[in-house]
């Protein structure tokens, strides 16, 4: 069985986090989900909308997705490849480069990011008082 696994904050989730989701879930036979605490998210300096919970739920509405975890530190990653038997790392190329300290445990893959939306983008629509 080939694992994946990606990590994330999927906040306000959209198009371009279910792409995502779906083709790494689609280069294997079962997707992790890292999802990142909102004391994590502090630390990435990253004010989500929703809370991890509702995340995670949103999350679990998917299904691509098989099991979803926490990602509490930047640190963790190569122990979870280790604890979970990961084959393969998978993230958005506006990560390039940045995970490939894990390549002598898996492989790592990073996708072309959908363009043109965003969560930001998203939180912006909602903020701005209709005209
Ligand atoms: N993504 C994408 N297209 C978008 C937006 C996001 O493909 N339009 C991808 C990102 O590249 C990432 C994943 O969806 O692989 C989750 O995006 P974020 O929630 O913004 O993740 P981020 O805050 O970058 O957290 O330790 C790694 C971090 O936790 C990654």
């Amino acid at each position: 069985m080939k694992k994946i696994i990606t990590y994330g904050t999927f906040d306000t989730l959209h198009y371009g986090h279910i792409l995502l989701l779906q083709r790494a879930r689609a280069l294997g036979d079962h997707l992790t989900v890292a999802l990142s605490s909102d004391a994590f998210n502090r630390i990435k300096g990253k004010a989500s909308h929703f809370d991890y919970t509702q995340r995670r739920a949103m999350l679990e509405a998917i299904r691509h997705v098989d099991v979803i975890i926490p990602e509490d530190n930047w640190e963790q990653k190569r122990k979870d490849v280790t604890a979970y038997g990961i084959h393969i790392v998978i993230m958005g190329d506006d990560w390039t480069g940045k995970f490939d300290f894990l390549s002598d445990l898996c492989e790592v893959i990073y996708l072309p990011r959908t363009p043109s939306i965003s969560s930001t983008a998203i939180k912006l629509i909602h903020s701005t008082p209709a005209q």
